[in-house]
Formats: structure tokens, sequence, C-alpha cells
């Protein structure tokens, strides 16, 4: 079987940055993005060993910026099979009233309409070639709220009804979506949510064994491998010490 060429967002650190890694190693050649160049080029160099790597710089938010480097691909590259909406972060966690309106704006112009800019340009070449996997990483945050989680979870609300109507809307060209919804993972994002305080970052992860990037680069690799006829829709996962977005056993 030929190699599937997959298009993955956010692949500079965490979960994409994961997915890459693994995906390099199992029959997938590789686009990665992120704003980074200096981390994709690394990556680029390091998965070159598995597979053939491109890597595309851009910020999810800017349209002309996403349209340009995705049309930029070579036709080849064009035909991208499986499409990893992965780029997002959280900004902030404050009560609503209190709210940093520039981190509200950047979860939704990222989260949600990031997400909708890179879509825009990849299924089109899906829904011609009648096939292709779309994968959303939500979150835990997209299914229940939790206190000063607000923006972050509308954000990640939109994404779990966006991935639906996906689901509807491309039913008749066979295209296969599926969301991801973790808890809590260990990688850079309670550093960017806490805006680099390492000590506020730390205390979220403190006395639990959290989720990590691999194990979920594994669940996305799973979702991949299922025969033609079989899509995981929606997933949550959690680590055991995890029930729901507030209760979390921490061994302290
Ligand atoms: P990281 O902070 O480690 O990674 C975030 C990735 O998103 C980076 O590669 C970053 O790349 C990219 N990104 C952020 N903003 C932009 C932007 N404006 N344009 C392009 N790329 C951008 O966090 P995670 O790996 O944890 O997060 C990945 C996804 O998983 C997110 O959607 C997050 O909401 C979701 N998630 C995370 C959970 C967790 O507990 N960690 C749990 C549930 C869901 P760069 O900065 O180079 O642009
Ligand atoms: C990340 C998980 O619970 O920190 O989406 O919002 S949480």
């Amino acid at each position: 079987m030929s190699k599937r060429i997959v298009l993955i967002t956010g692949a500079t650190s965490g979960i994409g940055l994961a997915t890459a890694n693994l995906l390099a190693k199992h029959n997938f050649k590789l686009i990665i993005c992120g704003r980074r160049k200096d981390r994709l080029e690394k990556q680029k160099a390091l998965l070159s060993d598995f597979t053939e790597v491109k890597m595309l710089t851009f910020d999810v938010r800017d349209q002309e910026a996403v349209k340009k480097a995705i049309h930029s691909l070579l036709d080849e590259w064009q035909k991208i099979d499986v499409l990893i909406n992965n780029a997002g972060n959280a900004h902030g966690l404050d009560p609503i009233q209190t709210g940093n309106v520039h981190d509200w704006d950047a979860m939704i112009d990222i989260n949600v309409k990031g997400l909708l800019y890179v879509s825009r340009e990849v299924i089109p070449g899906m829904t011609e070639r009648k096939s292709g996997h779309i994968v959303n990483m939500g979150s835990i945050a997209g299914k229940e709220v939790y206190p000063n989680g607000n923006v972050y979870s509308a954000s990640k609300f939109a994404v779990d009804a966006l991935t639906k109507g996906m689901r509807m809307d491309l039913n008749p060209f066979g295209i296969k979506v599926t969301s991801i919804n973790p808890g809590l993972v260990e990688t850079e994002f309670s550093l960017v949510r806490f805006k680099g305080d390492q000590d506020r970052a730390a205390t979220v992860y403190k006395d639990i064994k959290p989720l990590t990037a691999q194990n979920i680069a594994e669940i996305v690799l799973f979702v991949l491998q299922q025969p033609d006829h079989v899509v995981l829709a929606d997933i949550t996962v959690f680590p055991t010490a995890q029930a729901s977005s507030t209760i979390v056993k921490r061994e302290s």
C-alpha cells in the first residue's frame, strides 16, 4: 500500500510533535506545520531518516498565509489523505468577568477559525478524490465546562460542533471524521496557558500521572489504522487519575 500523506498542524510541540514522530515510522508521508521554523527544520531533518517530510511555516490565524502555504505544495503533496487539526492552546484561566480580551481572541482565532481556515484549503481535494480522514483534536473541555475555562471551553465546544458538522457534510464523499478529546496531557499546553510561568504550569500535573503526548499519538495511529469501513468517531481519553474536568485524584 502506498504511503498516505498526512498534514499535521501544531507539529512543533506536544501532541502534534509526538504524532509526527510516530506516524513517520508507520507508512505515512508528513507535512508538518507550525510557527516555530527552527523546530520544524530540526524535526524535518530527524524524520527524513524514516519518511518523506515537507514543512510549512504559518500562523493558522492568518487565512492568506494558510492558503499560500498549502497551495505552495507540489501537486503530488496537495493530495492530502489525512488532516490532523491539532494546533491550539488555552490562553489564560480567568473568570469571565475579568477575562483578558486578547486571550479570548487568541483562543477563538486559533482553535476555531484556524481549524476552519486549514480545513477549508484541504477538504476540497478530499471531496474531489472522494476519500480522506480528518482528525480534530478536541478536549474534555469541549464536552464539559470547568470554572474559569469559559472561553477555552467555548472554543473546544465549537471544535466538537465542527467535527459533527464535518461528519454530516462529508458523509456523501466517504470522508472519515474523528475527534479525540483528551483530559490532562503534560505538554507545553499549561506553560502557554500561564504565559511561561513554569511553577504554575507544574501544579496542573502535580501528584498525578498525566497522559503523555505519546499516549495520544498512539491513539491517532490506531484511529488511522482502521479498515476503510471503520471510523472511530469520538474518543475521550483521561489519565486514570481523572474522572471529569474537575474530578482529579491527586496522590498527596
Ligand atoms: P502544545 O502547546 O505543546 O502544542 C501546541 C501546538 O499548537 C504547537 O505546535 C504550536 O506551534 C501550535 N500552535 C499554537 N498556536 C498556533 C498558531 N497560531 N498557528 C499555528 N500553530 C499554532 O500543546 P498540546 O500539544 O497539548 O496541544 C495540542 C492540541 O491538543 C491543542 O489543540 C490542545 O487544545 C489540545 N489538547 C491538549 C490537552 C492537554 O492537556 N495538553 C488536552 C486536550 C486537548 P507553534 O507555537 O510553533 O506555532
Ligand atoms: C486541555 C484539558 O482540562 O486543561 O484541553 O482544559 S483541560
